[in-house]
């Protein structure tokens, strides 16, 4: 092993803090260094967060888009996909539905979807809130300021705005007409707000580097968020992209590895994306300083139009079916799933 790697990995383990380029020396481990750097993530997880995996319904109820990232499926450029929107009474049966099944948080998803009616999505969230004992994470993109406060006001508990990479040029040439500073301006807001914010980002982008992808979690460390998202990009042949190679499995471990040993306390999932590239890549996953899993609690006919990438684990896979599947992986994983809401533990420190 290099001696940087292994000093790196000790001042880790000590809780010391570690720079960019050390996290750039962790993430760029040979096997045998991914071994321990795997072992000490995983370590550090069950100091921090337990064994408890929790479990967040996710229903993605739009996937009408306004944006046109070369990454996404759901791009609005993609006039190959089928556009669908949930009626209010149906999201609020996959929640019902969510929550029978066990899980404590819901997770409401869309595209870009900005002429959904704020007003709508804050009745939907405040009749969740009311009927269901479950915390509420929103992820519907960039809306104005306003918005977020009155979901916020709602009832919302959470919010999830990847940053996607914290390379600025790369963001904006991927995400076209987009600034990352915006970005990062709408996480400082969804914070003022009061939501327990999470961000993320994809592994394996083209043109990034092991540094960037050290700067993704510098930069998380730095915002301090409550849960950070970390998956390969899988190139979608319907976008730009579509002939890129993706992210690898030992490179998105490597990253979700190093980011759990930079932000002990964090919730990391180990994704769906995780899911789609490797049949055991959750798994692997939570022994990686993975801590959460979302199943699917999308109704099976707009399972398949949910397509960001390709691929996507579970179309076939009933909401029973999915959470029944995420339990068998926490099981096979040696864990248990979680009982509380999985709020974020400064969240739970302040109450
Ligand atoms: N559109 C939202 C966002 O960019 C939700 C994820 S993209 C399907 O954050």
């Amino acid at each position: 092993m290099r001696t940087d790697f292994v000093r790196a990995l000790e001042r880790a383990a000590n809780l010391e803090e570690l720079s960019r380029d050390e996290l750039a020396v962790l993430i760029s481990a040979d096997e045998e260094e991914s071994a321990a750097l795997f072992d000490c993530a995983d370590m550090m997880r069950s100091r921090f967060m337990g064994d408890e995996v929790h479990l967040r319904g996710i229903i993605e109820f739009s996937n009408i888009c306004s944006s046109n990232c070369y990454y996404c499926g759901l791009r609005k450029g993609n006039t190959a996909l089928k556009r669908y929107r949930m009626s209010k009474a149906e999201i609020l049966e996959s929640a019902r539905k969510a929550a029978v099944l066990g899980c404590r948080t819901i997770v409401l998803q869309s595209g870009e979807d900005r002429s959904y009616p704020a007003g709508l999505l804050a009745e939907i969230v405040a009749e969740i809130k009311s009927e269901l004992d479950v915390a509420i994470t929103l992820s519907v993109g960039e809306r104005p300021r306003e918005d977020y406060a009155l979901w916020r006001e709602a009832g919302a508990d959470r919010y999830l705005l990847k940053h996607e990479t914290c390379d600025g040029k790369l963001f904006s040439e991927l995400r076209p007409g987009t600034v990352l500073e915006e970005r990062l301006q709408r996480l400082a807001w969804l914070r003022e707000l009061g939501y327990q914010v999470g961000s993320g980002n994809m592994v394996g982008l083209p043109g990034q580097t092991v540094e960037t992808l050290a700067g993704d979690i510098v930069l998380m460390r730095e915002m301090e968020v409550e849960m950070a998202g970390i998956g390969p990009f899988v190139p979608n042949r319907q976008t730009p992209l579509g002939s890129c190679p993706g992210g690898t499995l030992e490179l998105t471990l490597k990253t979700l590895a190093a980011a759990r040993l930079a932000l002990p306390r964090t919730h990391l999932p180990a994704t769906t994306a995780t899911a789609t590239i490797d049949a055991l890549g959750r798994v692997k996953a939570l022994r990686c300083g993975a801590n959460v899993i979302m199943p699917n609690m999308t109704p099976l006919k707009y399972r398949a139009s949910y397509s960001i990438y390709p691929g996507k684990t579970g179309l076939e896979d009933t909401p029973e079916e999915s959470y029944a599947k995420a339990v068998r992986m926490v099981e096979s994983a040696g864990r248990k799933v979680g009982t509380g809401y999985g709020h974020s533990l400064r969240h739970l420190e302040k109450k």
